[in-house]
């Protein structure tokens, strides 16, 4: 399974640059170094080199570091070239790679590589698409977590738990209860409904890891006119949305990412809400309004007079306009978007809930899709096996299902699209 042809790629961003990254992976790569530099390459150390194609011209001024397995990302033999960063000297180098016989690599395969170098777990993996995805402060240090091996650690011991119970409950069934310690179904017992608790709590901050990974989207809605679009340019600081007094003016979602205390928020305007709608594309608006209102986080719900309404759970109430007339409202806050009054209010509250989501989650695993789903797996089995009552092959049998899964959000135990799903996340030079 491990076939270490030789392959490269650009590891660094595209695009004009002062220097750009080139990195090879592959078997016995100390000649192709040699090659390179023109003698013996010592590993881990920066050659200032002219490199050359086979005819002796010159490609470019390169800086060649060769890293010898297994110390290096991908555990095999490793080549980084540090060249300008301009698209002509990138294709040169290609080219010349390619004649010396090695190929493109596909997105995630030095992953891929470290992963089967056991220099990686999928936990790792996860964390570095995390990583490189990461636009936030707070999205970094998540994902470094992960990617530092945190993440495994948790996971490798409730894993080894899980084994080690499985076996003592399969013991039961084999050994003279002479020759066990006393108490043992019950000791098992309680270690399963313990690691089950522990899960089950890491399950419950998923939300918090999905709402720092992907972002939490803050929709702005309310009625025709009410000063939506006003205040969303306001809180960008930007004329991005049109704003005109014919109420219904926005017929489109406009959205923009911007960086909240390290929180990704999506902040999204929408089409004014009323029942009276008889243009076709405003009543499209509208019900992309209902879509984004249902897939909101937080909503901010903009009123121009006291609502008669109550807030929903999610709902910040607020009342703009306020240079206008008096509108004061009891758990409203009051703005204006034209003169900018109440808005440190305002954003005040949107801190305040955005820091809420991820309340005391710091101390758990960081939960994507793929782990959720395994995860959950593992809860149901535990929670089977703490049901089995006496039944101890039904308990050994839940218990060790419920390491299986553990093992697959490792990689311990894996299948083909598990690890295709998890290294394509990956970009070219992964
Ligand atoms: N005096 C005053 N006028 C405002 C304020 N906020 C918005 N307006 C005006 O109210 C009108 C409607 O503003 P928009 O921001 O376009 O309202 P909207 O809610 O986006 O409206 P639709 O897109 O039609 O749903 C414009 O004429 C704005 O200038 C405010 O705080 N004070
Ligand atoms: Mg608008």
């Amino acid at each position: 399974m491990n076939n270490n042809d030789t392959i490269f790629a650009l590891s660094s961003g595209r695009g004009k640059a002062g220097v750009a990254v080139i990195r090879i992976s592959g078997d016995a790569l100390g000649d192709m170094a040699a090659r390179f530099i023109g003698r013996t390459a010592t590993p881990r150390r920066a050659y200032f080199t002219n490199l050359k194609d086979n005819a002796g011209d010159l490609i470019d001024q390169c800086l060649v570091i060769y890293f010898a397995t297994p110390q290096s990302f991908t555990g095999t033999d490793v080549i980084e070239i540090q060249c300008h960063g301009a698209d002509a000297v990138i294709k040169k180098i290609f080219e010349y790679l390619t004649i010396l016989g090695a190929r493109m690599a596909l997105p995630g395969e030095f992953s891929r590589r470290a992963f089967y170098n056991d220099k990686m777990d999928l936990a790792d993996v996860d964390g570095l698409a995390a990583l490189l995805d990461a636009k936030t402060d707070l999205q970094r240090k998540w994902a470094l977590r992960s990617l530092s091996g945190g993440d495994s650690r948790q996971y490798q011991s409730w894993r080894n738990d899980m084994i080690d119970i499985s076996a003592y409950a399969a013991a039961i069934l084999d050994y003279d209860a002479n020759d066990l310690p006393s108490n043992i179904g019950e000791t098992l017992r309680a270690r399963t409904a313990k690691l089950y608790d522990e899960i089950t709590r890491a399950l419950s901050r998923a939300g918090a890891a999905r709402a720092i990974r992907g972002g939490v989207n803050v929709v702005l809605a309310g009625r025709p006119n009410v000063g939506k679009s006003s205040l969303f340019n306001r809180i960008l600081g930007t004329n991005r949305a049109i704003v005109s007094d014919i109420p219904g003016t926005t017929r489109d979602v406009v959205s923009a990412d911007i960086d909240i205390d390290g929180y990704l928020v999506h902040l999204m305007d929408t089409a004014g809400l009323r029942d009276s709608a008889t243009d076709t594309i405003e009543k499209i608006g509208i019900a992309r309004t209902r879509d984004e209102m249902a897939d909101a986080d937080i909503i901010i719900h903009v009123f121009d007079t006291a609502p008669n309404a109550t807030a929903a759970a999610n709902e910040i109430i607020v009342i703009n306009k306020s240079d206008l007339c008096d509108t004061r409202s009891d758990g409203a806050i009051c703005i204006s978007a034209k003169t900018g009054a109440g808005l440190d209010t305002l954003m005040a509250e949107l801190r305040r809930r955005l820091h809420s989501i991820t309340d005391g989650a710091d101390t758990d695993v960081v939960i994507n899709a793929r782990t959720k789903t395994l995860l959950t797996d593992t809860a149901e089995n535990l929670s089977a096996a703490i049901n089995a009552g006496d039944n101890w092959d039904i308990f050994a049998e839940h218990t060790r299902r419920a390491a299986d899964a553990v093992g697959r959000i490792l990689g311990t135990i894996s299948t083909a699209d598990v690890m295709d799903a998890t290294f394509g996340q990956l970009c070219l030079g992964k």
